[in-house]
């Protein structure tokens, strides 16, 4: 299920955020911030402004520095495209065509399909059954998060 979470980001992040965290300690200074986004590593586009923003922010910070976490929060702050929220309401869009703001089996199975994931009837019965918390024979936003998230 993993492959189907827009988590790239945050694994794009991850390791560069190591790469970057020179005394590896866990931490990086607001150059440092500035350094990795203004590497060219990322493969999303962070906006000029969103960089001066974020590392505005790291430097309000104690010690001007941040760890993993924070710096996903403030970056997801500024820069949509690190916003995880984001990324999963694009992704649910992509299951629910018709726009309804729920999930039916149909729908899943759709985007199974064109995921190339060959499920039978039955698997995608027991995954829809298995995400419809609720019961009422619809994915609605929260249970596709958790769907998305337990994988
Ligand atoms: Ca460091
Ligand atoms: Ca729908
Ligand atoms: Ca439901």
């Amino acid at each position: 299920m993993a492959s189907m979470a827009n988590s790239s980001h945050l694994s794009e992040i991850k390791t560069l955020f190591s790469t970057f965290d020179k005394n590896k300690d866990g931490y990086l200074t607001s150059k440092e911030v500035a350094a990795l986004l203004q590497s060219g590593k990322l493969s999303a586009n962070v906006p000029y402004n969103a960089i001066q923003k974020v590392v505005r922010e790291v430097e309000k910070r104690d010690k001007k520095m941040v760890n993993i976490t924070q710096l996903m929060e403030v970056l997801g702050r500024h820069c949509s495209e690190f916003n995880p929220m984001a990324d999963m309401m694009e992704a649910f869009k992509v299951f629910d065509k018709n726009g309804d703001g729920v999930i039916s089996v149909s729908e899943l199975r759709h985007v199974m399909n064109n995921l190339g994931e060959r499920l039978t009837d039955r698997e995608l019965q027991q995954m829809f059954r298995n995400a419809d918390q609720d019961g009422d024979g619809e994915i609605n936003f929260n249970e596709f998060l958790k769907m998305m998230t337990n994988s």
